[in-house]
């Protein structure tokens, strides 16, 4: 370990709790303590012992365009030279809030958060506004932030750190809550059969990201958009990983399903904390102060965050090749990996599962052999390629990924293996 990142980790382990303000930043998933970072550009990051690494953390997938892209820099720097908050409505709000509209045609009214987990909080709230209902759906390994009903058997961290289900949350908020296997449509149709009637949402990550990445089973998500629809509970799609990162339009797009509700965050903000959630005209139109569900935020539409955002959404509206690029990048990265090994990709998602597999769910995700997962992160990080410090999280390529960064990496993957 660097010696400057080892001593700012034990100072802030003084004064943080774990030393970090998120747990899978901490490297409990795969030892050893976390290089503290001072600078990124393009597809590289600096640690504080002037370390160069290779990323696909990409800050956990906000950063589609990489690091520092000059129209998102440029974007902020001029919102920045008139006033870093206001309180109060400005117009670029009102343009991101359309260019959301307009990429994805299930959003027909959107209020901008400050983080994906007040999006997905907020989506609950409302879909149980909007049914009457109290019960949620969700499923087993997928993370939708950490809000109180939805840290039932969730990925990510609480995977990760194998925390249980409930420390501090009311059991009556956990019992709300239908935890079902991920890509069971048949689990799905029997709560469905029980408490049809009761469930006000399912909520979904259409490609899940926090147990690695994990895509739907053919025909999964159609299942959900019926049983939804027929027993009048509303789809609430996650995509605040996939939001304008699978595709331009997010999973919905890719799979052609239209949710009730969306959750967004991440590339929506261009590197700085947004978070959306939005939908029918029909429901959203419950929000306060059109409707009687409360939801606020004093930095909600901070316009920094808002510049940033737009700034991402209008360039990859002007450049639809990038998606292109990304797929045959990741798909190269992918191929990295010898046979015996899962490797779960979806666009520029992806994730190496150390099992034979195939990976569909949290059973079979949980398999892995994590020790040997922590070897292969250490062996690709001293090396300078950093990818997440958790078998249960995706990694991400960005548009600054070259050629030639991909091939670096998969040679330093194919070494891990062959043992040369
Ligand atoms: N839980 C997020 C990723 N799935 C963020 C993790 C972090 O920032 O440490």
């Amino acid at each position: 370990m660097t010696s400057r990142s080892k001593t700012l980790f034990d100072r802030a382990q003084k004064s943080i709790p774990g030393g970090v303000n998120s747990p899978v930043r901490a490297f409990r998933g795969v030892g050893g303590s976390p290089p503290f970072m001072v600078r990124g550009q393009g597809s590289r990051i600096w640690d504080e012992d002037g370390n160069e690494y290779i990323d696909y953390v990409c800050s956990w997938g906000p950063l589609l365009l990489g690091h520092r892209p000059p129209e998102i820099v440029e974007a902020i720097e001029r919102a920045l030279s008139t006033g870093t908050s206001f309180g109060m409505p400005t117009e670029r709000e009102v343009e991101l809030a359309e260019a959301i509209c307009d990429a994805v045609p299930s959003i027909e009214m959107v209020r901008l958060v400050n983080s994906g987990t007040e999006a997905t909080m907020s989506a609950l709230r409302l879909a149980r506004a909007f049914t009457g209902r109290d019960l949620a759906v969700k499923f087993e390994g997928c993370y939708h932030g950490h809000v109180d009903s939805l840290l039932v058997k969730a990925g990510s961290g609480v995977a990760t750190l194998g925390i249980p289900d409930t420390a501090g949350v009311p059991k009556a908020f956990a019992d709300s809550t239908i935890a079902l296997p991920y890509n069971s449509p048949q689990a799905v149709a029997d709560a469905f059969e029980r408490y049809g009637d009761q469930i006000a949402a399912v909520i979904v990550e259409p490609v899940v990201g926090n147990m690695g990445c994990v895509p739907p089973a053919s025909g999964f998500l159609e299942t959900l958009r019926e049983l939804t629809s027929s027993y009048g509970a509303l789809l609430i799609f996650d995509e605040v990983m996939t939001g304008f990162r699978v595709a331009f339009g997010g999973a919905q797009a890719l799979y052609g399903i239209r949710p009730d509700l969306t959750t967004l965050g991440k590339v929506i903000g261009g590197g700085l904390p947004v978070g959306a959630y939005g939908g029918r005209r029909d429901i959203m139109s419950m929000v306060a102060p059109a409707g009687p569900v409360y939801q606020a935020g004093t930095l909600s539409g901070n316009p920094l965050a808002v510049a940033a955002g737009l700034a991402m959404l209008r360039h990859l509206k002007a450049h639809p090749e990038i998606y292109s690029q990304l797929e045959v990048r990741t798909a190269q990265l992918a191929a990295a990996a010898p046979a015996g090994l899962t490797v779960n990709r979806v666009g520029s998602m992806l994730t190496f599962f150390f099992t034979a597999g195939p990976v569909t769910d949290w059973d079979s995700a949980e398999r892995c052999d994590r020790p040997r997962f922590a070897q292969f992160f250490h062996w690709m990080l001293d090396r300078g390629f950093y990818l997440p410090p958790s078998q249960f999280e995706a990694a991400f390529v960005s548009a600054a990924h070259s050629e030639e960064d991909i091939e670096r990496t998969a040679a330093v993957i194919r070494q891990f293996f062959t043992g040369a």
